[in-house]
């Protein structure tokens, strides 16, 4: 959950929404965003005109890292949180329902969600490290 999330009171929401469609919760951790953190857990985007603007953002406020399970979480969980641009975001998903443009340089869409096996086990490792 993105700082947008955290400050709006839609933490409960959104783990409510992922554990109805049935999937576990297994690990939850309420933290503070550095530079340093954003830089490897967005690092496919360095260099891009809205990375500046999305570290800034990530850095705003307390964010939640959740670990979740279940078969095909990465790709139901991205079917839940609906597209990047909550504008165009389906109604019924997380993005859609929740979130809209604020005309900020940096779309503000509640969550984020691993993309494939290797990313969630990239973000699990800087989010939850040993
Ligand atoms: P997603 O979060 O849907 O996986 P992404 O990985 O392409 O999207 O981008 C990461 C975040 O960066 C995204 O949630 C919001 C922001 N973002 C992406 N593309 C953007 C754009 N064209 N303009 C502004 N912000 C953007
Ligand atoms: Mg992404």
């Amino acid at each position: 959950m993105k700082p947008d999330g955290v400050r709006r009171g839609l933490v409960g929401e959104v783990i409510a929404r992922v554990e109805t469609k049935g999937y576990s919760i297994d690990a939850l951790r309420m933290l503070n965003a550095d530079r340093a953190l954003l830089e490897r857990h967005y690092a496919e985007h360095i260099g891009k005109p809205f990375y500046e603007p999305l570290v800034e953002f990530m850095m705003s406020g307390p964010i939640v890292a959740i670990i979740a399970s279940g078969n095909r979480v990465i790709e139901g969980f991205r079917s839940l949180a609906g597209v990047t641009d909550p504008t165009v975001a389906a109604p019924g998903t997380i993005r859609g329902d929740l979130a809209r443009d604020q005309g900020t340089q940096v779309v503000q869409n509640i969550v984020h969600g691993s993309d494939s096996p290797e990313s969630a086990a990239r973000e699990i490792e800087i989010f939850f490290p040993k």
